[in-house]
Order: C-alpha cells, then structure tokens, then sequence
C-alpha cells in the first residue's frame, strides 16, 4: 500500500516540476494567442485561433491528481484543459499543434484548445461544462467490467457542479460503485458569477453525502493537499470500494478567456501573493528539498521543452480546406 500521509522530498520536486511546466506552458500560449491580435481582437484571427482559456494558478490541482495516474487511467476536463492534459503527460508537441489548429495536431486541428482527445493517454475535455463527466462514468464502468484497478478521474468546474449532468453522474457511479473521482476546481468564479451567487452549499464536498460517497476539500490551492486527497480516493476506487468527490479551493490567476479585462473582479486584490508556484518553491527552499540550482534547472528545461512544442507547432501544415469534412463520421460508420 503507498503510503499517503507524507511525500518524500523526491515527490515535492516531481510536483513543482510538473506546475513549472504548466505554466511556462500557459504563459507561452499567452504570448503567442495575443502575437498577432489587434486589441479588441478578433477571436478568429491569427495563429492561434478561438477562444482561449488558460489555467494558471490551478496547477496544484492537476499536479496532485496526476502524480497518481498512469496513461491507462482516463482522464476528461473541461474548457479549461491545458493543466490537467499536461499533468497526465500528453504529448506536448501534439496537443499543441491541435492549439494551432494544424494537421499534426491531436484531432488533426479539427478541435482547438477546448476539445483534445488522446487516445494514447485516456485523455479527453470538452467546451460544454461537466460533458466530462458522464464519459468518466462509462471509462470507469468498462474498467470495472473488465476486472482492471483502473480508474477515471473527471475534472469540473465548480460553476459546472451545478449542472444536471453533475448531480446525475454521481449519482449513478455511487449506485454501481464505479472506479471514478470527481474532482472540482473551486476557482471562486463561472466567468463572472461569483460562486455565492451559484452555489447553494459552502463547499461541494458537503454534497457527496446525499449520494453515500466520500467528500473532501482542499483549502488554500494546496498542492500537497490534492495529492493527499486524491491519492485516497484513486486508492479506494482501484481497491474497487467506489467513487469519490473532492472539491479544491484553487485559483483563477488571469481572466476567465483571453481579452477578459475582469472588470467585475473583486478579489484580485494580493493574488500575486497567492501564486501557487513561487508559494511552493519557497516552501520547498525553506524544507531543504529543493536548491535553487534545482528551481533554475527545473525551470529552464521547462522552457526547452515548451518552446519545442511551440515550434513544431509552427511548423507544421496547416489542414486542406478540401479534408473540411473529413473524419466527422467514423469511416463504415454510415451504411
Ligand atoms: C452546458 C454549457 N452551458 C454554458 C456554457 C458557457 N460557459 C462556458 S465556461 C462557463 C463557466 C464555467 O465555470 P466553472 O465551471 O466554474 O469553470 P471555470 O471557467 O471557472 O474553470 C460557462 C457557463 C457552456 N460552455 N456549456
């Protein structure tokens, strides 16, 4: 049995390592999704086109969940994928060629940055909020099926647990105990809404009793703490004892989509000084786990292996308007 109580200073620098990486990811797509937009910018325009939804300040959450999974695990999230996609480690060079919409890209540059599917790694998400979860349920009631320990993890927001969609997934995977976590990044807000003015309860862990599974919060965006949490419920669910529900007090650092000026934002005040990663890096310093000879190596070759992907992305063929309606039926699908 791994033990869960404390992680080894090894498993802190593999979790620091893994933020680091999301965010030079996110902070790279930044900078190329608003290269070549005018202000007031058109959201079709340009190299990277469409909406775009980062995740910066969440990486604790996707770090914890992945330290857990292996890439025969499933694992689906939402509009806002980039943090949990990265953690489960899907291949960077392909997920974002599928941003810059070109051929090589995961679905071909059908989809863009809200729609990757990866078969490689179980990995998918989706634009429509909590979509993700009824896919998890069905990964999940397969891997039972079939006798396997694996499991699915299904990532939502928690503007998105107020959905039917929500309410009907746990429903049933705590009626057929199925090897599924459901995991909702609490970022304080669905666009512009603020949660009190969504959520009728004060923490989403409070709402896995009426469906008879086990309800954590995390507090204070603690990496160390979705990893703890995370790690007993992915161990419950290979043991075959059921679902479970987590819900993080995580944050939004930037705005809900790229162009969001936040004017409605009334928490932005001190989130520099809630920046899970310097935060974490300090922590890690102070213990002794980590040098900052580390931290630079560590952050250094987080920049090779984003600007890798960035470049191949660039270079890679934009689709033949021709294949337009190419793959949008499996082939013999139609008779
Ligand atoms: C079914 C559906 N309804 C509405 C929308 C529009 N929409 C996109 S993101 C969003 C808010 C999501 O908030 P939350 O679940 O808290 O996730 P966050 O954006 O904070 O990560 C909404 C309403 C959608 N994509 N799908």
């Amino acid at each position: 049995m791994v033990d869960r109580s404390t992680l080894t200073d090894p498993e802190r620098v593999a979790l620091y390592r893994t933020m680091v990486l999301i965010r030079t990811y996110e902070e790279a797509i930044l900078r190329e999704y608003h290269a070549d937009k005018s202000p007031g910018f058109d959201i079709g325009a340009g190299l990277v086109p469409g909406e775009m939804h980062l995740s910066a300040g969440q990486e604790p959450v996707a770090a914890g969940i992945g330290a857990h999974l292996s890439a025969d695990d499933a694992l689906t999230a939402t509009h806002r994928p980039h943090h949990v996609a990265i953690a489960h480690g899907i291949d960077l060079r392909a997920m974002t060629a599928e941003i810059f919409g070109r051929e090589t890209g995961l679905g071909r540059g059908r989809g863009g940055h809200m729609h990757l599917f990866d078969p490689a790694t179980h990995f998918s998400c989706s634009g429509i909020i909590a979509e993700g979860l009824p896919p998890a349920l069905g990964q999940a009631f397969a891997f039972q099926r079939a006798g396997s320990d694996r499991v699915a993890v299904a990532v939502t927001g928690e503007g998105a647990a107020n959905q039917g969609a929500f309410h009907e997934s746990l429903n049933l995977a705590a009626l057929w105990q199925l090897p599924v976590v459901f995991v909702v990044e609490d970022n304080d807000w669905g666009i512009s809404v603020p949660r009190a003015a969504s959520t009728s309860v004060a923490s989403n862990a409070d709402r896995a009793a009426a469906y008879g599974m086990p309800g954590v919060r995390v507090e204070d965006n603690s990496v160390e703490g979705v990893w703890q949490a995370v790690g007993e419920a992915v161990g419950r669910a290979r043991a075959g004892d059921g679902p479970s529900l987590i819900e993080v007090h995580t944050l939004r650092l930037w705005g809900h989509f790229e162009g969001d000026a936040q004017g409605y934002r009334s928490d932005l005040e001190g989130v520099p000084g809630r920046d899970p990663i310097p935060t974490y890096r300090d922590a890690l310093l102070a213990g002794g786990a980590l040098t900052e000879a580390d931290a630079t190596a560590i952050s250094a070759a987080a920049v090779d292996r984003v600007e890798d992907a960035i470049a191949y992305a660039k270079s890679s063929p934009i689709p033949d308007p021709a294949d337009a309606l190419a793959y949008v039926f499996a082939e013999g699908a139609r008779s």
